[in-house]
């Protein structure tokens, strides 16, 4: 099953006929660059390809009032002087004769996407569209945007395929206005949009584009925006928004389809959004939420208006569906500084988990350390795996995996190994790894293991223990804390902590140790490795006991090579325990991991715990139970 990738040359036809500067931007050339790249790459021959159709006026209905999709429909047979008066009458927009045309094949490929996802014949994908659509409103065209593409889609998949959950991730630079209004008081879709906003300066200048427009009526709580008050943000402030920001919404609310409003324009080089993101960082932001709904992702083109990094970036986004491991994300993980009013932060958003806790249904708290319903379900499918025995047990074929993926020739593996041998085996790999030149190995322990007494607090080895024992930061590469007693417990952990150290450390190779009996059920050992993968660009080895190895490796395999995790199962608030120990965490770590920071927790509650100054602890000092407890 491939990546659908959904096109049709006819999208080109639309283009500018008179000199406007704010719309000429908007050009044919984009889709041609963005489509010869994806050739070049051979990405577009891996593809499942289908070709566009046009949507129909029912499709077009879902969205649009009838005098809207009429009076576009008329623009078909307008000269150039009634389209230029017609086009001045909105916002950002401009009219020719293909226009209807290309917009209902815009839409009609963006249905066709949700289609083939929706129905199985491929796990994910991307359409290539011109007009793009999330400006466009019920009766309006506006900011390029004829017909609104993916809110249309929305629509369809409720209706025709009964879908009760849907997210919306506007990766776009601008605000998506149109979907926002669209959807505003609907609970059934959580829209989540970024863009350039400089406190109302950046168009479209709206207030409601702000933090506090949080959606109406039963859809309060489930609109998102985050402004960015300044132009540079970069891969560190994308990551941190999703991570601080989108994903812990995303996970509560359990989508069963994601779509993408993908615009480009908030990468590196575009003219409008004056962003510093590279293009690999798409790679990550997609690979991010490929572990919600099943994988379900449907990416469609919006805006992105500088020809080479729109190509790279989409590229960036295709390799990313397709499954590839990478690309590893360059530059400092430090997220902006300097500029107050634009750094992640909660003021909105902290009211919105507790509105979204209050909205959902079934909601409750359980008690730490009861371990919720059994989510192990039988996989279904066969699997080719990386191990290279049912056990592998010859220490010479496991050294020569733990150099394959340090040189790049192996991407990822598993190893079954007795209980016995669990502690030195580890050690081995990691006296191999520091003796092939490593310089940044991450050792996710689950499950109680002390650190190897021969090996050195050297700033080489980020060690980080989940299960064990105690609450503790023996240094800033030294951290083990209990196992988190519910699923909203654990992917705060997950997402609050681990995920911002290992994309902090930048890992050459992260080590996933696996006890019995740790306390994890097998769908979170698969979110965490699914997850890990990301900031290791893959290159995850995983060490299993051998009795509880069988099932595993079945659970492991699939996610190791780019598979969507299976579901957590219902959503389980994390304890008030569970929540002040990783404040205090996070408290004591952030001078060291920056991309831990997010504004609205830096003081609050977590100042409550005494910050202690990270570096070298004397020996045996255990800095978390002295503060925290
Ligand atoms: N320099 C999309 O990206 N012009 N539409 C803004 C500010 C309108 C953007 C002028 C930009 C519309 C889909
Ligand atoms: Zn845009």
């Amino acid at each position: 099953m491939a990546t659908a990738l959904v096109y049709h040359e006819d999208m080109t036809a639309a283009r500018l006929l008179w000199d406007d500067p704010e719309c000429e931007l908007e050009r044919p050339e984009r889709l041609v660059a963005v489509l010869s790249l994806l050739r070049l790459r051979g990405l577009e021959q891996r593809c499942l390809r289908l070709s566009a159709c046009e949507a129909s006026e029912a499709e077009l209905g879902l969205v649009h009032s009838p005098e809207y999709v009429a009076l576009v429909r008329e623009t078909q047979t307008l000269d150039e002087d009634e389209l230029r008066a017609l086009s001045k009458q909105y916002d950002a927009v401009y009219f020719h004769p293909s226009t209807f045309h290309c917009a209902r094949l815009a839409v009609g490929a963006t249905l066709q996407l949700v289609e083939a996802v929706l129905t199985g014949a491929a796990p994910n994908g991307l359409a290539l569209v011109r007009p793009p659509g999330h400006h466009s409103h019920r009766a309006a065209a506006n900011g390029f945007c004829v017909f609104n593409n993916v809110a249309i889609a929305a629509k369809h998949a409720k209706q025709k395929h009964g879908l009760h959950r849907i997210l919306i991730v506007d990766w776009d630079v601008h605000h998506g206005q149109g979907i926002q209004y669209i959807f505003e008081d609907d609970p059934s879709v959580l829209y989540f949009s970024w863009h350039r906003y400089e406190y109302g300066r950046f168009w479209p200048f709206l207030r409601e584009s702000d933090t506090d427009a949080v959606g109406q009526g039963q859809g309060r709580g489930f609109t998102v925006n985050l402004p960015w008050n300044q132009v540079g943000m970069g891969n560190a402030d994308y990551l941190a928004a999703f991570l601080h920001v989108l994903l812990p919404l995303a996970f509560e609310f359990n989508p069963e389809l994601v779509l993408v409003s993908a615009g480009f324009d908030s990468a590196i080089g575009d003219p409008e959004g004056q962003m510093q993101a590279t293009p690999e960082c798409f790679a990550h932001l997609t690979q991010l939420l490929q572990v919600l709904a099943g994988g379900r992702v449907c990416a469609v083109l919006e805006g992105g208006y500088h020809l080479d990094s729109l190509s790279e970036s989409v590229c960036m986004t295709v390799q990313a569906l397709l499954g590839d491991p990478g690309p590893v994300l360059q530059g400092s993980m430090e997220p902006c500084q300097r500029c107050e009013g634009h750094r992640v932060e909660g003021a909105g958003v902290g009211r919105l988990t507790a509105l979204i806790s209050l909205q959902c249904p079934g909601v409750h708290t359980e008690r730490p350390g009861c371990p919720g319903p059994s989510l192990d379900k039988p996989p279904t499918r066969q699997h080719e795996s990386l191990t290279q025995d049912k056990a592998l047990s010859a220490l010479g074929k496991f050294l020569f995996l733990v150099d394959g993926i340090l040189n790049g020739k192996v991407t990822c593996g598993i190893a079954a190994i007795p209980a016995c041998g669990k502690a030195a085996t580890l050690d081995v790999a990691i006296q191999q790894s520091l003796s092939r030149g490593a310089q940044r190995l991450l050792c996710l322990v689950l499950g109680e293991l002390d650190w190897p007494l021969d090996i050195a607090d050297d700033g080489r080895i980020l060690w980080l223990n989940i299960g064990g024992k105690e609450t503790a930061v023996r240094s800033a590469f030294h951290i083990s804390t209990p196992l988190p007693g519910t699923t909203g417990g654990f992917l705060n952990y997950i997402l609050g902590l681990v995920l911002p150290l290992a994309y902090s450390f930048q890992p050459e190779l992260v080590l996933v140790t696996v006890g019995p009996a740790q306390g994890l059920q097998n769908p979170h050992v698969a979110l965490l490795a699914a997850m890990l993968r990301i900031p290791a660009a893959g290159r995850v080895l995983a060490l299993l006991e051998e009795e509880s190895a069988p099932q595993l490796v079945t659970t492991l395999a699939p996610v190791l090579h780019g598979e969507a995790p299976p579901s957590l199962g219902p959503f389980l608030m994390a304890s008030p325990e569970d929540i002040q120990t990783l404040k205090c965490l996070r408290a004591q770590l952030e001078p060291r991991w920056k991309l831990l920071q997010v504004a609205s927790e830096a003081q609050g509650e977590a100042g409550s715990c005494h910050r202690v100054p990270l570096g070298k602890p004397p020996s045996g000092t255990n800095y978390t139970d002295q503060a925290c407890s």
